[in-house]
């Protein structure tokens, strides 16, 4: 279950796929610092996304299979969906600006929960404890 309060932990070639995403050095280098925060609850289909980070604080709620729109704290904005995979969480999303395709998933593995993301070639993946 994905359910729970996940911390940031550690980030792996984040500053790279921040790069290819085209966010400026500054912004890379605050963003690798976030203290990225995420608050998840699963009611069948249904989300319930908290997120809160040194930039912003927000609530998010989709529905499996559901289009939903999402801006990124540099105000990118994506649109798509998040699928189940098995275990997995599948998210596919398009930028808004040129139409790229980014690509995430979320796993739990023992007591991390593991998102990874793609775009345009670059994989990088943020790792969360409970907490
Ligand atoms: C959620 O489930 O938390 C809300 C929807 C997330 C959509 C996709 C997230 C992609 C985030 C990419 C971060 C890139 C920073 C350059």
């Amino acid at each position: 279950t994905f359910d729970g309060n996940w911390k940031i932990d550690r980030n792996d070639n984040y500053e790279k796929f921040m790069e290819q995403m085209g966010i400026n050095m500054v912004k890379r280098k605050l963003a690798a610092h976030d203290n990225l925060k995420i608050t998840i609850q699963q009611t069948g289909d249904k989300f319930h996304v908290k997120e809160s980070s040194s930039f912003r604080t927000l609530e998010i709620d989709f529905t499996l299979g559901v289009t939903f729109e999402y801006s990124l704290a540099d105000g990118t904005e994506l649109s798509g969906s998040w699928n189940m995979e098995g275990d997995m969480l599948k998210g596919i999303f398009n930028r808004k600006d040129n139409g790229k395709q980014l690509t995430t998933t979320r796993i739990v593995q023992g007591d991390e929960l593991i998102q990874s993301y793609n775009y345009e070639g670059v994989d990088a993946k943020r790792i969360f404890k409970r907490g």
